[in-house]
């Protein structure tokens, strides 16, 4: 245990973050005037881009100005951002500057884990216990703790033997790495190792992919932001965060009428195309609105972007490899900057672990079925996350009677619209399981769960109710609705981080609410039933 500060104290709200959602959550519930204290396992804040800064990291969704807070429009007048898809390196700028202009990191411990979070029924209070031995206790638990924050480290034989430098793109260190004349190996073609692959090639002397699952990946369309961009921005921005509002992943948009079953597939292609120019999120925004639902569109999508590999990549055996074989837009779409070009260098190659898998690692080598002996100086582990549940099941909260969270959700993630759970009272899930998280443009959708809860914590004190929780039931048919809208999708049909695929042992199923603005029409519906599905105890 490191040596520590051993704080002890009882505030209103103890927040478990201090990411984007963290930020926010220590600033709405200060401006509530309750008294809060946020932990973090960092050394400031930033989460997700405060750990996550490999080489190519961006910014991989609609992009700046509007993955920001919304809170306040002073952030929007003072912040110039330069490009569109924002280095993460520029975000974390930016969140640092909103914790100065907050004056935020007053209530946030750094570098600090919290490892127990447990119920009291006689106080209806929580105590949490941090690894520096804080033991502090809270009326309510918000737990910001990131949708992908727990690193997925494969276990493949010999690899604790490997000699070389060993990074995970989720945990990069802060000291410069250096590529420089030194053989890399890349493991996993998710969204980080495909930002990360054509800036390692650019130095390395050599760059071994080693791939599991060949991916999607569209044009990222990334591109300088003026002044008058910047201008015209601030100018929208009233109505622009009204469409964000009103959007189903709350991004600046105004919906998608069109369905490819109504056009032909020479017609689809030319959209298509257009659209591969422009890059960036237009092949969702502004593609068709049936590719997630229908065969015939997602097939023709999907045979759009092969025909694109196959054009681009100019080694046939190679872009055969790089063929993916799942429905687009079931697994997480990702924006790429050279991905695709970097397979026309001499340096770079591809390692398809399905016909060629890793048989072991040597000290200085990775060794593949048929290609045999890879050497390598270093092992980029590009492996993802035990995504949406992993970070909360590490918290493991105990609640009442001493139930612990990891044996109620042994099989279903059982939560009440995605952000409560029985037999946990007055604790909160920001971007959880059940809660459209990861669908959503997540600074706002963390803004907006924040309000809710908020709204909520001040109707449980007008009433008197010093504990709430959801019942089973509400449980279950909130279980049900979302797996009814993700049914009806093609999503629950290819193995992904959203159905815990990646992660051995995890239960198998899509666990994110996909009605996007529907969520928030339903919690507001729910908040203005007097909370129905909930029942309460008076303050003891
Ligand atoms: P992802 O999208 O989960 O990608 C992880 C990649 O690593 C993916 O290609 C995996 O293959 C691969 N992987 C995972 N485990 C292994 C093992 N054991 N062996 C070989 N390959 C493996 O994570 P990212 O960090 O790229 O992106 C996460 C999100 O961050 C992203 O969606 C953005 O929202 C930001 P698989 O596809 O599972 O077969």
């Amino acid at each position: 245990m490191p040596s520590g500060s051993e704080q002890t104290g009882n505030y209103d709200v103890v927040i478990i973050g201090g990411g984007v959602s963290g930020m926010y959550a220590v600033h709405h519930f200060r401006e509530m005037g309750l008294s809060v204290r946020a932990y973090d396992g960092a050394s400031d804040v930033g989460g997700t881009w405060w750990y996550n800064r490999y080489p190519g990291a961006r910014v991989d969704g609609p992009g700046s100005p509007y993955y920001c807070f919304t809170f306040s429009d002073d952030l929007m007048e003072e912040w110039d951002w330069d490009e569109t898809q924002s280095e993460g390196k520029d975000v974390l700028a930016y969140l640092e500057y909103v914790a100065s202009k907050f004056d935020l990191r007053k209530d946030i411990q750094f570098e600090t884990w919290v490892e127990d979070v447990e119920y009291d029924e006689a106080t209806q209070r929580w105590t949490i216990g941090t690894n520096r031995g804080d033991r502090v206790t809270a009326r309510f638990v918000i737990c910001a703790s990131g949708a992908l924050s727990t690193q997925n480290m494969p276990n493949y034989e010999g690899i604790q033997d490997f000699a070389g430098e060993v990074y995970h793109t989720g945990n990069w260190p802060r000291e410069e790495v250096s590529f420089e004349g030194k053989r890399v190996a890349v493991m996993g073609t998710g969204s980080s190792g495909i930002q990360a692959i054509p800036e390692i090639a650019k130095i390395a002397d050599h760059v071994t992919v080693l791939q599991r699952t060949a991916q999607f990946a569209f044009p990222a369309g990334n591109r300088s932001l003026t002044e008058e961009d910047r201008q015209n921005a601030r100018k929208a921005w009233e109505e622009t965060k009204a469409m964000m509002v009103a959007h189903p992943g709350g991004f600046p948009h105004k919906g998608n009428e069109l369905a490819a079953l109504d056009f032909t597939e020479e017609e689809r292609q030319a959209h298509f195309e257009k659209l591969w120019k422009i890059g960036s999120f237009h092949f969702f925004l502004n593609g068709y609105n049936d590719v997630a639902t229908s065969e015939e569109a997602n097939a023709s999508m999907s045979n759009f972007v092969r025909g694109k590999i196959r054009e681009i990549v100019k080694d046939p055996e190679t872009a055969d490899k790089l063929m993916p074989d799942h429905y687009v837009m079931t697994k997480r779409p990702i924006l790429e900057n050279g991905y695709w070009h970097a397979y026309n260098r001499d340096n770079v190659e591809l390692v398809d672990l399905r016909e060629d898998g890793i048989e072991r690692f040597t000290e200085n080598s990775v060794v593949t079925a048929t290609s045999g002996e890879h050497p390598i100086d270093m092992l980029v582990l590009a492996t993802g996350f035990d995504a949406i549940s992993g970070t909360l099941l590490k918290l493991n909260p105990k609640g009442r009677g001493g139930v612990s969270l990891k044996d109620r959700w042994t099989e279903r993630f059982h939560n009440f619209m995605g952000m409560t759970i029985k037999d946990f009272p007055n604790l909160f899930m920001i971007h959880g399981p059940g809660s459209p998280g990861v669908f959503y443009n997540m600074p706002l959708g963390a803004e907006r769960q924040m309000g809710w809860i908020g709204e909520f914590i001040q109707f449980l004190e007008k009433n008197g109710h010093g504990a709430a929780e959801p019942t089973a039931e509400s449980e279950e048919a909130w279980g049900n609705e979302v797996q009814g809208i993700a049914n009806a999708t093609l999503f629950p049909k290819t193995d992904s981080w959203w159905t815990g695929a990646n992660v051995e042992g995890k239960p198998r199923y899509f666990s994110a609410y996909l009605g996007g603005g529907i969520y928030y029409m339903r919690i507001a519906d729910i908040a203005a039933r007097d909370y129905d599905g909930y029942t309460f105890e008076p303050t003891k």
